[in-house]
C-alpha cells in the first residue's frame, strides 16, 4: 500500500533543511549568513516546490495510462493566493517546515508571511476556481484548470485621505510555482478572411486565414491535493510575438521599433486582469483575451485527444469542459470550428460532440454582467467564428419554430443574435445552446435563472438540462490553514483530521456541546483570532479596538446590490442613537467594531463613494470620546485572499445583506459560519441553504423576500416613496456635513431618495437596523452565542467545495476518481 507521500514529501526534518540550505546556496547564490526572510521563503518554496513536481509528473502518467476522462475547468479567474501554505499543509508536512525553519532561526508564520498572492481574479467567481481545483486534486479527479498568466493581478489598493487609489499588481517578479513550458506553444490568429471553396461533393468549405497571429507559451502551476498523492494542472497561458520570418525581416530591414512595437502588442494580451466584476463593457481586448486562452486551451485539450487514436465520436467519453460563465464560451465555436474546418466531420456530427462535451456554469443574473459581444468587433476580430454562430443559430432557431411554430415574439426572444444597433451576441445564449446541462450556484439563483432570464430555454430544451450545484469551499483553506487551531480543537473532538476530507464529519461536535473546557478553548480561539485582527487593525489604520467587542465584519467587493450604503447608514445610525443617549444609558449598550474591507472597479464612482463614506464615517465616529470603545468602524486596506484568511476566523458576525435575490450564491458566508462566526443576512443566495442546514435560530435574516423585489421597484416610481424613517435622520446628518463635505456623499443618497432606491435600502432598513439590535441581545448572553456558534460549525459539512464537486462529477461531467493506490 502507499504512504501518503512516498515521492512528495520530504523523508525528515533534516532532508528539508538540506534541501532549503542547497536552495539558498545554490539557486538563490547567497550564503547562509546573509540569509533573510525573504531568502528563506524562496529556498523553502523551491523546497516544496520540487517534491511536488515529482508528484505532479506521476500523476499525469498515471492518468494517462488509465485512459479515464478528464475534466477541464475553464476559467478566466483563479483566484489562488498563496501557495506555500497550503502546500505544506497538503502534504501534510508543515510541523516538519516549522521544526527545520526554527533551527534555521526563522519562523514559519513569518516566512510564509513574505508570499505575494497570487490574484488573478476579481471575487467570488475566482475564487470558486481555486476552491474547485483543491478539491478535484484531494477528490483524485483528472482534472486541469485553463486559465490566463496576467502580469498584473488584481490592482492593490491603498486608501488614502479616504479615497481608494489603484495600485498595479506585479506579481511576478519571483513565482518558485509556476513552470515555463516553452516547448508548449500554440499559434493563435486574429483578423483576417474567410476563403470558401466547394469541394469535389459540391460542399463548402471554409478555411480561416488569420491576418495576425500571436503564441500562447504554458506555464503549469502544480495543484496538490490534500492527504493524497495525485498533483494536478493549472495551466496558465502568456502571450508573446509569434516569432517569424515577418519580424526576422523587419529586424533587419531596419524597422527595430516597430518590430519592438509587435511584440508589446502580442503582450498586452496577457497583460492584465480587467477589475470589473460583475458589469460587461465589451472592450476588444477582453474579446482578445477570451479567444486566445480558448483557442490555445482547447488547441492543447484536442493534441492530447488525438494521442488516443479515438474516432472523433469518443470525444466526450474523454473529455468535459465546464465553462465558467460565459467567458469561455467561445471554446463551443472554436470545438465545432475545428471539427467541421479542419478535422471534416459533418455539422451534425460535429455539434453532437460539441453540445455532449460542455457544461456551461451561470454566475449572476445581474443584466450588466451578462455577456454581449457586437457583431461587427466579432466580425473584424474572429469572422469565420461570426460565421459559425450565425449557423449555430440557424438552426438552433430552426428547431424552435419546428416545436413551436409560428412563434415569432419567441424566436426574437431566444435567438443568439440580438437585432439592435449594431446587433449584438448574446453568450449566454450561445452557452446555453452549445451545452448538455446549464447550472446555477445556490438553490435560489438556479430557480431564479429557470423561472426569469432563462425560462425560454426551459421551454424549448425541457427542465433537466437545467440544474442547481450549490457553491462550496475547500476546508484545506478556510478551516485548516486559515484557523490552525481550532482545526486542531476539531481534530482532538472527532477523531483525527478526517474531517478535513468528509466536512460531515463535523456533526460529531455537537456531543460537545455542553462539554466546559471545549467550550472555554473554542471561546478562547475565537478570541485570540480577533487579538490578531485587532493587531492587524492598529498597524494599519492607527485605529485601537477592543477585541471584547463585537467584530461585525463585511468583507467583500464593494457594489450597490451587496449594498454596503446600507451598512454604514446603519453604523451611522448607532452612532447617532449612542450620541442620543445620557452617559449611564450608553454603559449598557454593546460594544461593537465595524469592519469593512473590499475594492471598487476603478470606474465604479458609487462603488467609491461608498468606500469614501465609510473612511469619513471612522474619521469622526474613531475619534469622540463620548464614544469610545462604543463603537469603531474601520476600512481595511487592500482586501484580498491571504487577508482574508486572517479577517473570517476573528468575525464574530458577518454581513451577507444584498437585495434579495441579486447574490447568485457567495461563498464568504460558508468561511465565516465555518470559522464559528454567526450571519446577519438576507434571503438571498447559499445565506438560504445555511439557514437550512443550521436552523434559523441560529442565523440573524432580515429584510424583503426575493418575490416582493419587482413590486417594491415598480411601486418606487408611482410617486408616494416614503424613506424609511430613521435613514431620513442618516440622510440629515449626512447633509448637515457632519462627516464632511456633503456633496461628497450626494449620489449614495440621491439613489435612495430621489432615483427609485433600486437596491432597495429602504425598504429593508428598519428590519436591518431590528436585526442589529437582535445580534446585540443574542451576544450579550455569550454563552447562548457560543452554543449557537459550536451547532452553526457542526452543521457546515454540506458547504465544503467536495461535496460540490462531486455532484458536478455525477450529474454534470460523468467522471470518476482515480485509484491511486494502484500503482507500485
Ligand atoms: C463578469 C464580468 C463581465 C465582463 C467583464 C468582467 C467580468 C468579470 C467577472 C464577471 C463575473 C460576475 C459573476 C460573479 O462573479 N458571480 C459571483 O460568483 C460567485 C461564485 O459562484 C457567487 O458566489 C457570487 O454570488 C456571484 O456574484
Amino acid at each position: 500500500a502507499w504512504t501518503k507521500h512516498q515521492v512528495g514529501g520530504f523523508k525528515d526534518k533534516d532532508a528539508f533543511e538540506s534541501e532549503v540550505v542547497r536552495h539558498v546556496e545554490t539557486t538563490l547564490a547567497r550564503s547562509l549568513y546573509n540569509c533573510d526572510e525573504t531568502a528563506a521563503y524562496s529556498a523553502t518554496a523551491l523546497a516544496f516546490r520540487d517534491r511536488l513536481i515529482l508528484e505532479w509528473n506521476r500523476t499525469q502518467q498515471r492518468q494517462t495510462f488509465s485512459d479515464s476522462k478528464r475534466v477541464y475547468y475553464l476559467s478566466l479567474e483563479f483566484l489562488m493566493g498563496r501557495a506555500l501554505d497550503n502546500a505544506m499543509l497538503n502534504v501534510e508536512q508543515k510541523d516538519l517546515a516549522k521544526d527545520g525553519l526554527a533551527e534555521l532561526g526563522f519562523r514559519v508564520e513569518d516566512v510564509i508571511q513574505q508570499e505575494h498572492d497570487a490574484a488573478l481574479g476579481n471575487g467570488g467567481l475566482g475564487r470558486l476556481a481555486a476552491c474547485f481545483l483543491d478539491s478535484l486534486a484531494s477528490l483524485n479527479y483528472p482534472a486541469w484548470g485553463y486559465g490566463l498568466r496576467y502580469r498584473y493581478g488584481i490592482f492593490k489598493q491603498e486608501i488614502i485621505d479616504g479615497y481608494q487609489v489603484e495600485v498595479p499588481d506585479y506579481w511576478l517578479d519571483f513565482n518558485p510555482w509556476e513552470f515555463p513550458r516553452h516547448d508548449v506553444t500554440v499559434d493563435i490568429q486574429f483578423y483576417g478572411k474567410v476563403l470558401t471553396e466547394t469541394n469535389d461533393k459540391g460542399n463548402a468549405i471554409s478555411q480561416w486565414e488569420g491576418g495576425e497571429t500571436v503564441k500562447a507559451v504554458a506555464y503549469d502551476v502544480p495543484i496538490p491535493g490534500y492527504a493524497t498523492p495525485t498533483t494536478n494542472n493549472l495551466r496558465l497561458w502568456s502571450s508573446k510575438a509569434a516569432s517569424g520570418e515577418f519580424d526576422f525581416q523587419k529586424f533587419n530591414s531596419g524597422e527595430y521599433e516597430s518590430s519592438v512595437a509587435d511584440q508589446q502588442r502580442a503582450e498586452t494580451i496577457s497583460a492584465v486582469l480587467y477589475p470589473n466584476d460583475n458589469l460587461d463593457r465589451g472592450k476588444e481586448l477582453r474579446l482578445k483575451q477570451q479567444y486566445f486562452w480558448v483557442a490555445a486551451s482547447l488547441y492543447d485539450i484536442v493534441r492530447r485527444f488525438k494521442k488516443t487514436r479515438r474516432p472523433w465520436r469518443e470525444f466526450p467519453d474523454q473529455v468535459a469542459i465546464q465553462l465558467n460563465d460565459t467567458h469561455p464560451t467561445l471554446a463551443i465555436v472554436e470545438l465545432q470550428r475545428i471539427l467541421i474546418d479542419l478535422e471534416g466531420l459533418e455539422w451534425d456530427e460535429a455539434w453532437n460532440i460539441v453540445v455532449n462535451t460542455f457544461g456551461y456554469t451561470n454566475h449572476t443574473v445581474l443584466p450588466e454582467a451578462l455577456e454581449k459581444w457586437s457583431v461587427p468587433l466579432i466580425e473584424n476580430l474572429l469572422p469565420r467564428h461570426l460565421q459559425i454562430i450565425y449557423d449555430i443559430n440557424l438552426y438552433f432557431l430552426q428547431t424552435v419554430e419546428r416545436d413551436f411554430p409560428g412563434d415569432s415574439d419567441l424566436l426574437r426572444d431566444v435567438s443568439i443574435v440580438e437585432e439592435s444597433e449594431p446587433k449584438m451576441i448574446r453568450m449566454a445564449y450561445l452557452a446555453i445552446v452549445g451545452s448538455h446541462k446549464v447550472n446555477g450556484v445556490a438553490e435560489l439563483h438556479s430557480e431564479l435563472i429557470r423561472t426569469t432570464i432563462f425560462k425560454d430555454f426551459v421551454r424549448i430544451f425541457g427542465p433537466d438540462k437545467f440544474t442547481n450545484v450549490t457553491n462550496g469551499i475547500t476546508p484545506r483553506r478556510w478551516l485548516h490553514q486559515a484557523n490552525p487551531r481550532l482545526s486542531e480543537l476539531i481534530a482532538s473532538k472527532t477523531g483525527g483530521h478526517g474531517f478535513l476530507k468528509d466536512l460531515t464529519a463535523l456533526n460529531k461536535l455537537e456531543l460537545y456541546i455542553d462539554d466546559k473546557d471545549f467550550r472555554k478553548e473554542w471561546a478562547e480561539i475565537k478570541y485570540a483570532n480577533k487579538v490578531r485582527l485587532a493587531k492587524h487593525i492598529k498597524a494599519t489604520t492607527g485605529v485601537t479596538v477592543n477585541p471584547a467587542a463585537l467584530f461585525d465584519v463585511q468583507v467583500k467587493r464593494i457594489h450597490e446590490y451587496k449594498r454596503q450604503q446600507m451598512n454604514i447608514f446603519g453604523a451611522i445610525h448607532r452612532y447617532l442613537e449612542l450620541k442620543a443617549m445620557s452617559p449611564e444609558q450608553r454603559q449598557k449598550q454593546m460594544r461593537r467594531v465595524s469592519i469593512f474591507g473590499g475594492k471598487a472597479a476603478p470606474g465604479y464612482w458609487m462603488a467609491k463613494q461608498i468606500i469614501h463614506l465609510i473612511n469619513s464615517v471612522g474619521a469622526v465616529v474613531n475619534n469622540d470620546k463620548d464614544i469610545g470603545d462604543l463603537l469603531k468602524v474601520v476600512f481595511l486596506e487592500d482586501y484580498n485572499v491571504s487577508k482574508a484568511e486572517m479577517i473570517v476566523p476573528a468575525s464574530d458576525i458577518s454581513e451577507h445583506i444584498s437585495t434579495a435575490g441579486t447574490e447568485a450564491s457567495g461563498t464568504s458566508n460558508m468561511k465565516f459560519v465555518l470559522n464559528g462566526g454567526l450571519i446577519i443576512g438576507t434571503c438571498d443566495g447559499a445565506n438560504i441553504e445555511i439557514t437550512r442546514e443550521v436552523s434559523q435560530d441560529n442565523i440573524f435574516l432580515f429584510g424583503h423576500l426575493s418575490e416582493e423585489v419587482d413590486d417594491l421597484r415598480y411601486a418606487h416610481h408611482s410617486g408616494d416613496h416614503v424613506v424609511d424613517p430613521k435613514l431620513v435622520g442618516v440622510f440629515e446628518e449626512i447633509e448637515n456635513g457632519r462627516f464632511g463635505n456633503p456633496k461628497d456623499f450626494s449620489d449614495l443618497i440621491s439613489a435612495v431618495r430621489d432615483h427609485g432606491d433600486y437596491y432597495l435600502v429602504s425598504d429593508d432598513f428598519s428590519s436591518y437596523v431590528d436585526s442589529h439590535a437582535a445580534v446585540d441581545e443574542a451576544y450579550r448572553d455569550q454563552e447562548g452565542w457560543i452554543t449557537k456558534c459550536i451547532t452553526s460549525v457542526s452543521r457546515m459539512g454540506f458547504f465544503s467545495s467536495d461535496r460540490c464537486i462531486n455532484e458536478y462529477a455525477e450529474g454534470i461531467w460523468n467522471v470518476e476518481p482515480l485509484d491511486t493506490t494502484k500503482d507500485k
